[in-house]
């Protein structure tokens, strides 16, 4: 059977659509095969060797900071540590290629970025130690609060990155994230937002293998987390996380980028948890140790160390300076954290409300009196 036309038809049929073109050139976006090197490459010539000497100590000072906020978990002293051993090149280069004005979306393993970027490494371990509040003002130091919910840091941070750029102020804003992270709603909303914005924000996805028991290959099917850079319309750049100087260089880019009003970069840096997950995890479980060993002998603070030594940049009385130094920083931290918090359970209604409401304030006022009460009785015994 054959459709007959009908008188005048020809009038009604579609005209065809206009040529398609993508609404962006894929190819520019797209990240290099290998993660980028600098440690061991001609790369390293472009790299200041001050900048090489400064990674190296806070890399050590990194490495020391988490075995010793773990040994307090051991001691009771801290109630959970995620520890960053292993990724210190990726925590270090995060907080350094920062400026002061620029803000840093953390996640809970980055307590150690949060140090570098000059936080009090007591304050950074508060809300880890089971206190409430964050311990620290994020204003004060451009850190926002170390992010337990996965992903949620990334909206945060380009909404505040939008808003600055529409008040008109210089400051970009860095978020971490973790592997597991990539597969949260939260990390497509941001991703998405920030590239139609052009929002000046640097995505720095810590590929550590694992989300928790989790490996990577039951996480994804893209061929690399920077991979998904492309559908979002940004560049995505894939690096040796284990390589400070590369870490630092990829990052430096990103942030000028997002300075230059060119918009969101997205980093994935390869990186290993040589620890479990937390303290309160058993690795062996889900991981082999050969996996562990051969990550073990791509260390990045040995990296760092063999090839500032090879260059003749820091020779053994140096090397013993910045031990000494992370050796210093430990015991304070111990000594400090040793000492119990005077607490107030009066502050139990502090900061929740602007306006208090009637039930809190009954509540507060029943509390009060009875600490008093409890206040009194001490001091009648004490009189005895
Ligand atoms: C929204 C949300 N879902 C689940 C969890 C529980 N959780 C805590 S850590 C974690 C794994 C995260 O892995 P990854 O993002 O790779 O970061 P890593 O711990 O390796 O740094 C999960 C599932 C959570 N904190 N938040």
């Amino acid at each position: 059977m054959t459709v007959q036309e009908l008188p005048g038809a020809a009038a009604y049929r579609p005209t065809p659509p206009p040529a398609w073109k993508p609404i962006t050139d894929p190819a520019p976006l797209l990240p290099d095969p290998e993660p980028y090197r600098v440690l061991g490459t001609d790369a390293i010539a472009d790299v200041e060797p001050e900048l090489l000497i400064r990674l190296h100590a806070e890399l050590v000072r990194g490495r020391r900071y988490n075995t010793q906020a773990t040994a307090l978990t051991k001691q009771g002293r801290l109630a959970v540590y995620p520890s960053s051993t292993g990724q210190e090149a990726c925590e270090i280069a995060a907080a350094l290629v920062l400026e002061e004005r620029d803000w840093l979306f953390p996640s809970y393993r980055d307590t150690l970025a949060a140090v570098a970027r000059g936080l009090d490494p007591v304050e950074a371990l508060t809300l880890l130690r089971g206190d409430r509040h964050t311990g620290y003002d994020p204003r004060e130091h451009r850190i926002a609060p170390l992010c337990t919910p996965l992903a949620t840091q990334l909206p945060h941070a380009v909404g505040l990155a939008h808003a600055a750029r529409l008040k008109g102020d210089d400051v970009v804003a860095l978020a971490m994230v973790g592997d597991g992270g990539t597969s949260e709603g939260d990390f497509h909303e941001a991703l998405n937002f920030a590239a139609v914005w052009k929002a000046p924000v640097v995505f720095l996805v810590q590929n550590n293998g694992f989300a928790i028991s989790v490996p990577l290959a039951k996480q994804t099917a893209a061929p690399s987390l920077a991979h998904k850079a492309v559908g979002y319309g940004m560049p995505g750049r894939l690096v040796d996380g284990n390589d400070a100087a590369a870490v630092h260089q990829v990052l430096a880019q990103a942030v000028a980028r997002a300075r230059r009003g060119e918009g969101p970069t997205l980093v994935e840096a390869v990186t290993y948890r040589m620890d479990a997950h937390t303290n309160a995890d058993d690795a062996t479980r889900y991981r082999v140790d050969s996996e562990v060993e051969a990550w073990r002998a791509h260390d990045p603070v040995q990296l760092l160390e063999r090839e500032l030594t090879g260059r003749g940049l820091l020779d053994d009385a140096a090397l013993e300076e910045v031990r000494e130094a992370a050796e210093r920083m430990a015991a304070a931290l111990r000594d400090r954290m040793n000492a119990d918090p005077v607490l107030n359970p009066m502050d139990l209604f502090s900061h929740v409300y602007a306006e208090q409401t009637e039930q809190l304030r009954e509540q507060a006022d029943r509390l009060r009196a009875e600490l008093e009460a409890e206040q009194d009785h001490h001091d009648q015994e004490g009189g005895r």
